[in-house]
């Protein structure tokens, strides 16, 4: 058996575990076929994989990835020429990810499951913090004819940075030593694409219009990345939010009315072609 690692990366909130849920219903109750599929179950502790994925199927919103609490879980799965393949993904908080940036360090743990053949980079849509201008602040608070308070200034801190900014230092972080182990494929996965199907743009436009620091670090190639772009609903809307006293979510409900709980699932390629075969970045990652 081959085995290949692929590692998810991304900020805290991004999609990662609900992702790895998704997956593991799609492969495991095989209700259409997938670019890759289930091989057998010789692969370690299932448990946490089933957890949350029963927590999905119910469309109950996963719990919060506890910090310090990482879990590395492995599926074998085969390929289209009926190869197998072991997988290990670790599903890491993303306060580590956060830590590389903030603190420019990390466990040791977290260094060895970075060295991975693949590298899936889940971003949230609808999270994006864009950089924001002193002037255009300025602008919409006369426009709207609010007073500037003057003299409150707010302390610089690192968890300020605009997403972009965040991103493109993990990236070089990655292809720089220790963690460098030369070019690799990188999948960037657009989260909850259910909440940005309405701006019409593909995940390319997507990437370049909301993301342009990151889209140029890519174009100009310093790294030697080799990436796609996806655009991905692993839940096809908002789940119900498991707070005490949280107001279920209306989309929840259509979901789970649906007559199979994979139809949820939806993947956007860069050319706009669009299914629910969520394995097909894997699949690219290891081609
Ligand atoms: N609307 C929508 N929300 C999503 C989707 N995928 C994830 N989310 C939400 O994004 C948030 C973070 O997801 P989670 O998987 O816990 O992120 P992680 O911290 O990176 O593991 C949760 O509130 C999810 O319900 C999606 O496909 N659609
Ligand atoms: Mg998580």
């Amino acid at each position: 058996m081959t085995d290949q690692s692929v590692v998810i990366i991304g900020l805290p909130a991004s999609g990662k575990t609900t992702f790895l849920a998704a997956l593991w219903h799609l492969v495991t109750e095989r209700e259409f076929p997938t670019s890759l599929s289930f091989g057998d179950l010789r692969s370690g502790d299932i448990t946490y994989l089933n957890e949350i994925a029963a927590l999905w199927r119910d469309a109950k919103k996963q719990d919060r990835t506890a910090v310090g609490g990482s879990r590395i879980v492995s599926m074998n799965l085969m390929n289209a020429q009926q190869l197998p393949l072991r997988v290990t993904f670790p599903d890491l908080p993303g306060e580590a990810y956060l830590r590389m940036w903030e603190d420019r360090d990390c466990e040791q743990e977290v260094a060895d499951v970075m060295n991975a053949d693949g590298v899936l980079l889940f971003v949230h849509a609808d999270t994006i913090n864009a950089p924001q201008w002193v002037i255009d602040e300025v602008a919409l608070s006369r426009h709207l004819n609010v007073e500037m308070p003057k003299g409150q200034e707010v302390e610089w801190h690192a968890r300020l940075a605009p997403t972009q900014v965040q991103l493109v230092d993990l990236l070089q972080l990655l292809r720089a030593a220790p963690l460098d182990m030369g070019p690799r494929k990188l999948a960037i996965m657009f989260s909850a694409w259910d909440k940005a199907e309405d701006e019409e743009l593909s995940p390319q436009e997507f990437l370049t219009q909301k993301l342009p620091l990151l889209a140029q670090y890519l174009t100009c190639n310093a790294d030697d990345w080799l990436w796609q772009v996806y655009g991905i609903s692993a839940q096809g809307g908002d789940y119900d939010n498991t707070d005490i006293g949280a107001r279920p979510s209306d989309d929840a409900e259509r979901l789970r009315n649906l007559d199979s709980p994979s139809l949820r699932i939806k993947l956007v390629k860069s050319n706009l072609e669009n299914s629910n075969d969520i394995t097909e970045p894997l699949a690219w990652l290891m081609e």
